[in-house]
């Protein structure tokens, strides 16, 4: 995979050339280039901002460097490519990122981040670049950055530790993507006691089967209690009367496979 991000803060993206990211460039699964968007700018202040039409405060970044940048990128591409590359523009207004655009984007050829500051881009450049890209604004989530550097540091790694090779260990990719879409179940490592703490005496029992329903439990305990959201979308149509008792228990009874919130139940929730 290919990936090119424009910014005017490219030191920004340094953490990029470490950890896994930086080792997926080392062995060759990763061609990743950052630009300078004020290198793509001809006046003598090598100017990217200018006042928004219609008022209000802060800064637009002009479109002529985007255009530049942007058409520099896509006229350097990897060989005879079919598929245009996917320009994602992060913004607080897109749609929002998520595991499922993670493997989405993890199967593109070549993708292209675009870093806004100020109060974002002048939108004509996403018009005119989708001669060129496919492009996709994305929000990391609803809170406000400064811009889309950091927003594109948690893309590209969500994104490049999918690439086959990248991962060091695949198990841990496999047991992701068994995870139903609830929340991890806790973990501990040794000592088995530390500052009278003991870890959960069923992980030392060797009972396989008791430790795979004690940590499902544990998963339905804290998205119950952390994600309630989440359950909505839960499967819960072949569950296991252990596991049914444990919904009980949250607070959750099942109705055609789905879960639903008991009216009276008390434990903290509105
Ligand atoms: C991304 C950005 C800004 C209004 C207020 C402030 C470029 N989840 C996210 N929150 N904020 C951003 C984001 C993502 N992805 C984000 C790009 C830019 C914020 N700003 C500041 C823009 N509009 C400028």
């Amino acid at each position: 995979m290919r990936i090119d991000v424009v910014s005017i803060f490219p030191e920004y993206l340094a953490p990029l050339e470490l950890s896994l990211i930086g080792k997926a460039r080392q062995d060759g699964l990763l061609q990743l280039n950052v630009h300078d968007l004020r290198t793509f700018t001809t006046d003598r202040h090598r100017t990217v901002d200018d006042t928004p039409y219609g008022g209000g405060a802060g800064m637009v970044m002009k479109p002529e460097p985007w255009a530049q940048a942007l058409a520099a990128v896509a006229a350097d591409r990897p060989g005879t490519s079919a598929a245009k590359p996917v320009l994602i523009v992060p913004s607080p207004a897109g749609e929002r990122f998520t595991q499922a655009t993670a493997h989405e984007l993890a199967e593109e050829e070549q993708l292209v981040f675009a870093c806004g500051r100020y109060e974002g881009i002048d939108e004509r450049v996403m018009e005119w670049a989708a001669e060129h890209f496919t492009v996709r604004p994305m929000s990391l989530g609803d809170y406000v950055l400064n811009g889309g550097e950091v927003a594109v540091l948690a893309m590209v790694e969500a994104i490049g530790r999918l690439l086959p090779g990248v991962v060091g260990n695949p198990d841990s990719l496999v047991e992701e993507s068994h995870s139903d879409g609830l929340l991890e179940y806790p973990v501990y490592t040794k000592p088995s006691s530390w500052r009278d703490r003991d870890v959960p005496a069923v992980l030392l029992s060797g009972n396989h089967g008791k430790i795979a329903q004690w940590r499902r439990h544990e998963q339905y305990r804290r998205t119950a209690e952390r994600r309630p959201d989440l359950l909505a979308g839960f499967d819960a149509g072949a569950l296991p009367r252990a596991d049914r008792a444990a919904f009980a228990d949250l607070g959750y009874d099942v109705v055609d496979g789905r879960l639903h919130r008991r009216p009276d139940a008390g434990g903290g929730q509105n």
